[in-house]
């Protein structure tokens, strides 16, 4: 099979540790301008931690672009690894509602990504997992500035597709994400990476990949979004010709040690509406009436 941008070594990365690093996706420059409005919005300075009142925020977010306009290389591998664009739900944007780590866990001894670090999870909170979900296709990890080694990089468990994919075929009936605590299978994993890069790189991670918000000592503060990309139609465990299975779905065959799957589920999809929603829509009213 060929793709558009992924090299080999990409692919059988993916295969292997479910994620790839994207590099050079866009120009800082670019989108400098939702950054300035992010710290106006906070009422944050971006050069004086005295300003920074949470030590984490996700913010809402107010403008969006589209991918395969504003970076038709991350667009181009998105496709490559989801099966080609007729298999993604779009519109695919990337949003300012972005996720700034200011310093959290500063005054804390720096732990290394281990399964004793806490906050492990799988991401999805909108919907009922099933190992054959469409709703999260892929985990990205967009990086809108810098991040230096230990300064706030999303923690990833690049060994966690194997565990969460034997968890979700022992579970048809589907779990709910409270239910599911699928940050425990963190003890059953052992390879970490720290996400590091450079303003404009994207890591497009399996939609199964555990992973964690790390501590922030730098005083340099850390942003990323991560937005999930859709499948419009279920993950497909059993395709007639073996061709046609995408990178996400040989992954999860891979890790289960199998050719193919005969995966049915037992209850209905349901989308959840997570409290996370209603706590950013006081946020932005907030943010309106300061940015008036
Ligand atoms: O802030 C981070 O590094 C991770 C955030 C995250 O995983 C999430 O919001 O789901
Ligand atoms: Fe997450």
């Amino acid at each position: 099979m060929s793709y558009t941008v992924l090299s080999n070594e990409q692919v059988e990365q993916f295969l292997d540790q479910g994620y790839v690093k994207i590099d050079n996706c866009f120009k800082k420059a670019d989108i400098q301008d939702w950054i300035d409005l992010a710290f106006k919005r906070l009422g944050y300075q971006p050069d004086d931690a005295t300003t920074w009142i949470e030590s984490k925020v996700h913010l809402p977010s107010i403008n969006h672009i589209d991918v395969a306009d504003f970076s038709p290389k991350a667009w181009g591998a998105i496709c490559d690894l989801m099966g080609g664009m007729d298999r993604i739900k779009t519109p695919v944007q990337w949003r300012d509602g972005f996720i700034m780590n200011f310093n959290l866990g500063a005054d804390q001894p720096w732990q290394s990504p281990s399964p004793k670090v806490g906050g492990w999870h799988k991401d999805g909170d909108w919907f009922r997992h099933y190992l054959d979900s469409p709703e999260q296709g892929l985990l990205t990890v967009v990086l809108w500035d810098d991040i230096q080694p230990r300064s706030g990089g999303t923690f990833l468990a690049t060994d966690s597709i194997r565990p969460i994919a034997r968890y979700l075929v022992e579970h048809p009936q589907g779990l709910t994400p409270t239910e599911a605590k699928f940050g425990k299978l963190i003890d059953q994993c052992q390879d970490f990476l720290e996400v590091t890069g450079e303003a404009g790189d994207v890591f497009l991670l399996h939609p199964y990949m555990l992973h964690a918000a790390s501590q922030n000592p730098s005083g340099v503060v850390r942003i990323i979004t991560n937005p999930a990309v859709s499948f419009k139609e279920p993950m497909n465990f059993n395709r007639s010709n073996p061709d046609d299975y995408c990178l996400v779905e040989r992954t999860v065959l891979r890790a289960l040690s199998v050719d193919q799957l005969d995966f049915k589920i037992t209850q209905g999809r349901e989308l959840i509406t997570p409290e996370r929603v209603h706590r950013q829509r006081k946020m932005m009213e907030e943010q309106m009436a300061r940015l008036e």
